[in-house]
Parts: C-alpha cells; sequence; structure tokens
C-alpha cells in the first residue's frame, strides 16, 4: 500500500513580524517608488527578522508512523505545494491569523484532502473552529499526533483530538529536521527547554495553552538535541522558551553543561536575571548574544494592573545594566497604553532607554488577543474598538493601529503621544549609535533598528489615519 502524505502547513499573518506592511493599503496614498519600496522591505523584515521555522511542525513531523510521510509547508517562504498528492493536511492556526487559516481549510477540502486544525487558536477557541476542519486537536499534540496518523491509516478520522493532559517533557522526543527546508532560514537551531509559564500577565494567554506549571526537558536530552542540530547547522540558536531564566537552577546547570559546544544563542528571559551573577556568568560562557526582556512598563501601578508583578520598577535599571555588563546584548520589550500609564510615560521610557542602553527598544502598543484576561476585561468594560465578536479584527499589527481605549488618557492625546515618542526613539543616528555600543552582534542590532525606523515610520502613518477618523 502507498505512504500516506501529510502536509503540514505554517500560516504567513498579514504583518506584524511576518513582513510588516500598511493596514487597509488600499487605503494609503503611495507612488509608485514607495510601494515597491514598501513591498521590498515587507520581504526584507520577514526573510531577516524572525525567519525560524515553527517548532510544534518540527515535533509533528518527528513524530513518525509507518505508512505515514510528513513534509513541512511553511507558507511565510514556500509555495503550497499542490501539484503534489496530499491524503491530509495539518495547519498550525495562531490567533490573529485565522482567516487565512481556514480559508487554506476550504481550499483543500474542496481538493479532497482532508483537513486536521491544530495550535494556539484552537485550544482556546475550539467551537470557532469545527465546521473548518475535518479533525480538530485541542492542545499540545506532541504525542497524540501518532493516534492521528494511525486513524488516518485505517480510514477513520475522529472528529476532535484533545490532549487531557499536559504531556510529560521529561519523556525523550528527539526533534528532527528532516521535513524542513534549511535553507529558507536564518537559523533552524530552536529548541525549547521548558513549557509552561508560573506567571499569570493578563496579555498573555501562554497560561491557558500551556498552563503554570513549569515542565522541563532533561537537561541530558537538550544537550543531545543541542549537539544533533550542530552537525546540520552551524548557525546561532534560539532558545524558545517564554521565560529561560524561569527555574535558575535548572538554567545554570543546563547553559554550564552547553559551554564546551561553542555556541551563540538568544532567547527571552526577564530582568530578575540581572540580579543573579552565576546565572548570568553560565549565560555569557554559553554564548548568549541577546534575550529579549518582556520590560512591558516602567510603572509597577501599571504592571500590577496587568498581574504582572515579577518585574519591580525599582531595580528594572540595575538589573539591564548588569545584563548588558555581563556582555549580552537587551532587546527591551515596553507597552505602552497599559492602565496605569498616562502621558507622562513616553519621557521615561526615552529616559529609561538613552539611561540604560538598551540595545534594541521595541515599544509597543498593548494587543488585546482574543482568549486573554484583559481581551475580556476590555470587552466588559466597553473599550474593545472592534466588535469582540469579530477575532479577525484582531488582527496582527507592527503598532499600526489602536484596538482599545486607553483607560486614563483619551485617544486622541494618546495617539499623538506615542507617534511622537516612536519618531524620536526610532532615527538613524540611533539606530548607529545603538549598534557601536551593543556588547555583541553589532550587526544584529544595527539590522533589527533599522528596521524598525521603517517599521514603526508606517506605523505612525497608519495610525495617523486612524486619527484622522475619529475627528
Ligand atoms: C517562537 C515564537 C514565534 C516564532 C515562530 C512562530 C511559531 N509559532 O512557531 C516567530 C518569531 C515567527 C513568531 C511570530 C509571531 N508570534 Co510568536 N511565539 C513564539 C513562541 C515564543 C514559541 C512558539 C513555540 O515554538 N512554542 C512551542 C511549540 C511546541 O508550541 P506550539 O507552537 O503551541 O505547538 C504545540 C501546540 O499548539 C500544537 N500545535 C501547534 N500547531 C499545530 C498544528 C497541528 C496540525 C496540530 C495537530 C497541533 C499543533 O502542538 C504543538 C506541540 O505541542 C510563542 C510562545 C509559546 N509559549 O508558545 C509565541 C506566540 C505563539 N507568538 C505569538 C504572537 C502574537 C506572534 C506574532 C503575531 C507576533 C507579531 N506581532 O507579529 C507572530 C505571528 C506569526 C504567524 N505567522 O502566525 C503569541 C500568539 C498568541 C496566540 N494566542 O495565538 C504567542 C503565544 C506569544 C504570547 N505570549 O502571546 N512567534
Ligand atoms: S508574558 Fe511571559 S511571563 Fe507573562 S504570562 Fe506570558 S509567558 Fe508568562
Amino acid at each position: 500500500m502507498a505512504e500516506k502524505q501529510v502536509l503540514l502547513i505554517f500560516i504567513q499573518a498579514d504583518s506584524g513580524v511576518d513582513g510588516a506592511s500598511h493596514l487597509d493599503s488600499a487605503m494609503v496614498k503611495r507612488n509608485v517608488f514607495s510601494s515597491l519600496k514598501d513591498a521590498a522591505m515587507s520581504n526584507i523584515i520577514r526573510r531577516a527578522q524572525f525567519a525560524i521555522p515553527p517548532l510544534s511542525l518540527m515535533i509533528l513531523s518527528s513524530r513518525k508512523v509507518q505508512g505515514v510521510s510528513q513534509s513541512i509547508c511553511d507558507l511565510r517562504f514556500e509555495k503550497l505545494p499542490l501539484d503534489r498528492h496530499w491524503d491530509m493536511a495539518g495547519i498550525s492556526v495562531q490567533t490573529g491569523a485565522v482567516k487565512p487559516a481556514f480559508e487554506l481549510a476550504r481550499l483543500l477540502r474542496s481538493k479532497g484532502i482532508r483537513v486536521v486544525l491544530g495550535g494556539p487558536y484552537v485550544t482556546v477557541f475550539p467551537d470557532r473552529c469545527r465546521e473548518h476542519g475535518d479533525a480538530l486537536v485541542i492542545g499540545e499534540a506532541d504525542d497524540i499526533w501518532e493516534e492521528v496518523q494511525r486513524d488516518l491509516l485505517a480510514g477513520h478520522l475522529k472528529p476532535e483530538y484533545r490532549v487531557e493532559t499536559y504531556p510529560d517533557l521529561g519523556i525523550d522526543r528527539p526533534v528532527s529536521k528532516n521535513a524542513l527546508d534549511i535553507p529558507s532560514y536564518f537559523t533552524t537551531n530552536v529548541v525549547q527547554t521548558t513549557r509552561g509559564c508560573p506567571y499569570n500577565c493578563d496579555f498573555c494567554n501562554v497560561h491557558v495553552m500551556n498552563g503554570h506549571r513549569l515542565r522541563h526537558r532533561s537537561i541530558g536530552s537538550v544537550v543531545k538535541e543541542v549537539e544533533t542540530f550542530l552537525k546540520e547547522d552551524k548557525r546561532i540558536f534560539f532558545f524558545l522558551d517564554d521565560t529561560v531564566n524561569a527555574d535558575e537552577a535548572y538554567a545554570e546547570k543546563l547553559f554550564t553543561e552547553l559551554i564546551p559546544y561553542g555556541i551563540s544563542w538568544v532567547g527571552q528571559a526577564t530582568t530578575a536575571l540581572g540580579e543573579k551573577p552565576k546565572l548570568l556568568e553560565a549565560f555569557s560562557r554559553s554564548g548568549c548574544g541577546a534575550l529579549l526582556i518582556g520590560i512591558e512598563s516602567l510603572a509597577d501601578r501599571s504592571n500590577h494592573a496587568h498581574q504582572k508583578f515579577h518585574n519591580p520598577a525599582a531595580r528594572q535599571s540595575a538589573c539591564i545594566r548588569n545584563i548588558r555588563e555581563a556582555g549580552i546584548c537587551v532587546y527591551g520589550s515596553f507597552i505602552y497604553g497599559l492602565d496605569g500609564d498616562s502621558l507622562d510615560m513616553p519621557a521615561m521610557l526615552e529616559e529609561f532607554i538613552e539611561e540604560t542602553g538598551v540595545d534594541v527598544p521595541g515599544i509597543n502598543l498593548l494587543r488585546p488577543i482574543p482568549g486573554t484576561a484583559v481581551f475580556d476585561r476590555l470587552a466588559a468594560e466597553g473599550r474593545l474598538i472592534p466588535d469582540p465578536y469579530d477575532h479577525d479584527a484582531f488582527r496582527f499589527s507592527w503598532a499600526q493601529e489602536m484596538l482599545y481605549i486607553p483607560k486614563s488618557v483619551p485617544l486622541k492625546q494618546f495617539i499623538p503621544s506615542y507617534t511622537a515618542m516612536t519618531e524620536r526613539v526610532f532615527t538613524v543616528p540611533n539606530a548607529l549609535r545603538r549598534a557601536m555600543k551593543a556588547p555583541r552582534l553589532r550587526s544584529a542590532v544595527l539590522m533589527f533598528n533599522l528596521l524598525y525606523v521603517h517599521m514603526y515610520s508606517m506605523a505612525r502613518k497608519d495610525l495617523g489615519r486612524q486619527l484622522e477618523s475619529l475627528a
């Protein structure tokens, strides 16, 4: 019997890190030159910024069942291979890119291909997905995916596969890159060491999808994976954990063991790292070049209003300085517009960025993502601008539109205060200055800062149009 062919698909979002482009572009007045420039920039952003493969689909394609062959199609970089025969397609659905995912599902089903939907949106909103797929997988699919493949072989796919308990990450499940087109990516070395988040930030739903308890992989299995990955791809490693220092003892042991491999890596951490000299040393010596740190607000009242308590304002600045002094670049991620923020926040942010030397600042607008506590609260308070039922309206974009009404600053004052700040922070001279001062990875710091000059300028135009529409 011929092998069953399964295609795993990652969707390209319309904007955001997948290649920022103007929202509602038909309404933007542009000449041929600026249209071409925007298209070229969008392509550069997609290929240069976070061009890493989806770990979810690498994990699924590594779960082998005899009689089934799996391939990955990442629509950010590849065309849909409809010239080949497929028995089943699995689509990873992220909140905010639901519309293109459902459209694709419709197309594939019209060609007789069975469609299985999984991923964050399916886990949080299964009822909205049911009619769009032949089967849904609700939850982390690491183990249940084998059952789905066996049911495909037997010819009786069930309409729903629900993962009742979070997979035990302590079990060794080797991840293979066989289904990937390695040259398409900036790097294919993506590794996750833990899952779950003990915190409760109300603008995030990682704890809803992955639970509050931190689950660890064994250190031996991570080290073995790094060793295997290095044989196929010598480029930089991305540790995808939401907080790579969440369990400090585990992280210190793991990264100390990775020192001999001489890798270069980036990840996401909390400011608390700046107060742990031994852990910082292990990070630095194991090749950590940069960390994304979710600082969000510089005011405790604002962070607390969003259930973020693990980042006390009084310690932020010293922590960031310590991390940079250990030779690690800081991508500082801020949110302006939290409940508790007032019009004095932009000046505070600018001063903080200057004083601490944050290498790449990212100043975001709060994004109420459906399925988060802040979304429900803003909806209950009547502060969401689009219809809360219309999840497509909460599309991914790059600080290009306000989706809610700030608590204490009228929108008509809030938008200009934000755009004036990004105009001052994201300039070419500032990009050059930050790159010169970066402790490592200077060309990457320059590239990010220059891309942000473009992306925030585009965001200002879109926000300007939103402001006009309010008048
Ligand atoms: C690395 C990462 C990226 C990478 C890679 C994308 C990816 N999803 O792999 C890049 C940088 C490209 C990226 C981009 C974006 N990201 Co991102 N990203 C992450 C991060 C940190 C890790 C993702 C990961 O690999 N997790 C580990 C894997 C194993 O888990 P998983 O993806 O959930 O997959 C499991 C299940 O969901 C399920 N599953 C997933 N897909 C499928 C498909 C099928 C068929 C089946 C059966 C099962 C299944 O099984 C998997 C194994 O258990 C997460 C945070 C997190 N903790 O997940 C945010 C996260 C997914 N990103 C988020 C966002 C908002 C974005 C952007 C919109 C950012 C922006 N403004 O542009 C874009 C969207 C890009 C897109 N095309 O959809 C949000 C999504 C919110 C939501 N509820 O959907 C998250 C949760 C961060 C957060 N704190 O809110 N991201
Ligand atoms: S933003 Fe980060 S720390 Fe906060 S809940 Fe989400 S994953 Fe956890």
